[in-house]
């Protein structure tokens, strides 16, 4: 391979914009030639992992499978980034025991929930605050912020350009 591989993971709330950060990192790193791959709830909930819910148990399972084919792509050489809520520590730190924690790189998209709630661009905040679906994650299921990320990304007054600048720059220190 032409450059190292890892798995690039983002972290956060519905909402707090970890698939736009990613999709634009992406964008970035194909400009410096660097092959890419790009896993998202878009991706694998609507196929690999369609038989699973939002209930913890299923969750862990949904977070375990991608981590197993972000290691075939690392494997494969390929620089994967992944954008899943995955909101407890222990399924993140399971992770690193499947990839390996040297291949491992987790990014906290640390957006408010007030500020993912104002967004809402799902309309899942509005419908779980009247109940309407159960276990959304900062209202009626808890989010487990990383202890120690390798970066953490506060976007409620940051534009999207400097998130990416600050990701674009871990990254490509990490493959020289
Ligand atoms: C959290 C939910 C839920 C519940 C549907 N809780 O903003 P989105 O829409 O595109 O991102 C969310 C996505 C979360 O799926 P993940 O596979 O990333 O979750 S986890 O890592 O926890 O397994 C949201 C939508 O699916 N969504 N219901 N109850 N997010």
């Amino acid at each position: 391979h032409n450059h190292q591989s890892f798995l690039v993971w983002f972290t956060g709330l519905s909402g707090s914009g970890k698939s736009t950060l990613a999709n634009v990192v992406e964008v970035e790193l194909h400009k410096r030639n660097i092959s890419t791959f790009s896993l998202d709830g878009d991706n694998i909930r609507q196929g690999i992992n369609k038989d699973l819910t939002f209930a913890p148990g299923d969750r862990t399972e949904n977070i375990r499978r991608i981590a197993e084919i972000a290691n075939l792509m690392v494997d494969a050489g390929v620089v994967t980034l992944a954008a899943f809520v995955s909101p407890y520590i222990k399924d993140r730190e399971h992770i690193k025991t499947i990839v390996g924690k040297e291949n491992f790189i987790e990014i906290y998209i640390n957006t408010s929930l007030e500020e993912c709630e104002r967004r809402d661009v799902k309309g899942l905040y509005k419908k779980a605050r009247a109940g309407e679906i159960k276990n959304m994650t900062g209202i009626s299921a808890p989010y487990e912020a990383p202890i120690n990320p390798d970066l953490e990304l506060v976007t409620d007054n940051q534009s999207i350009e400097a998130s990416v600048q600050t990701i674009l720059d871990f990254i490509i220190q990490k493959l020289k």
